[in-house]
């Protein structure tokens, strides 16, 4: 442990030396409270041995400017003094201070007294990097409970909580919000006869130009559900929303998805678009309109755009 000791007394700084050098500590040294908290203030300590009387500011005041500098991140403070009634000892205590030892100081108490600080402050380090790596595996877990394995994109739970997130926004800044619901076509047809691990890849590819055409930060593309997918697109009207959709429909269309030595097989997508403007009362109405227009592009023939 690093060990920073507090005393006006170099013979007492010495004594202390002396006691704790086959222990293995590393020692710094105050030669009073003001010196202590510059010194805190620049470096990191594991314990405090503090003496009380000192000029400048007493050990008990020290002791509580520490504690409030250093407020997340507690070490021992083990006050060593002459004052050894009990009134003193509620002060130590009610300043912040853990343990008190009178002087003059007895070597073995001293030793002991370190040893039992130091239990409790590894044991607290333990604790705070447990809870890190807790806080750390939760918020991983976060974010992997929003994404879809497959594709990466965001999925369903990650697309219901920024749609109707981004629904209020736009109802609040009047501003356009819309959405895109996209299908795959006949994709029951090419997994039939290519397979399931090609159909995936296709899925694949989908999601890959999906993103690379919505490509604002504020855009999101999650995956629905099986063969479906959806953008959210807030601040933006409906024609851009309906040429980027046609965008995303031309591009898909273009590439052959293909693996291997499986054939090359044209992939068409119908999309639907909806934009709030202020008409609907809730964002599941949009999201209904939105596949109304996906149902119409299916029904209009497929490997189009509808609104
Ligand atoms: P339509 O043009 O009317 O949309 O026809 P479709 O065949 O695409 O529609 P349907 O809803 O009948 O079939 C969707 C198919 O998507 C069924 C299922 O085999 C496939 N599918 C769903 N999820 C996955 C997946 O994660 N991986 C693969 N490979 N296929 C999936
Ligand atoms: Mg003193
Ligand atoms: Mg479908
Ligand atoms: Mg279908
Ligand atoms: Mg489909």
């Amino acid at each position: 442990m690093k060990i920073l000791v507090v005393d006006d007394s170099k013979m007492i700084r010495q004594l202390v030396t002396e006691c704790l050098k086959e222990m293995g500590h590393e020692l710094a040294y105050a030669e009073n409270g003001a010196e202590s908290l510059q010194y805190i203030a620049d470096h990191d300590v594991d314990l405090i041995l503090m003496d009380v009387e000192m000029p400048f500011l007493s050990g008990f005041e020290a002791t509580k400017a520490i504690r409030e500098l250093k407020k997340a991140d507690w070490f021992p403070i083990i006050f060593l003094t002459m004052h050894d009634d009990d009134k003193s000892f509620v002060n130590g205590i009610l300043a912040g201070g853990d343990a008190y030892l009178p002087k003059p100081l007895n070597p073995t108490r001293l030793r002991l007294t370190v040893i039992a600080m130091e239990r409790i402050y590894v044991m607290r380090q333990k604790l705070q990097t447990t809870q890190l790596e807790l806080q750390a595996a939760n918020s991983a877990l976060e974010r992997l409970s929003l994404r879809d394995q497959l594709t990466g994109l965001g999925n369903r739970r990650h697309f219901d909580s920024n749609l109707a997130m981004q629904f209020a926004l736009s109802r609040r800044n009047k501003s356009p919000l819309s959405l895109i619901i996209c299908d795959i076509d006949f994709f029951k047809n090419y997994n039939d006869s290519l397979g399931h691990p090609q159909g995936d890849i296709c899925l694949i590819e989908v999601a890959k130009v999906m993103r690379e055409q919505l490509e604002r930060d504020s855009d999101l593309v999650c995956r629905y559900g099986g063969e479906e997918f959806v953008a959210i697109l807030p601040d933006t009207p409906l024609q851009d929303a309906r040429a980027l959709a046609e965008t995303i429909r031309r591009q898909v269309f273009e590439t052959n998805i293909t693996v291997g030595d499986a054939e090359a097989r044209r992939v068409s997508l119908s999309l639907g678009v909806a934009t709030y403007v202020g008409q609907y009362k809730t964002e599941q109405e949009m999201l209904e309109a939105a596949d109304a227009a996906l149902y119409k592009a299916k029904h209009n023939g497929r490997n189009r755009v509808e609104i």
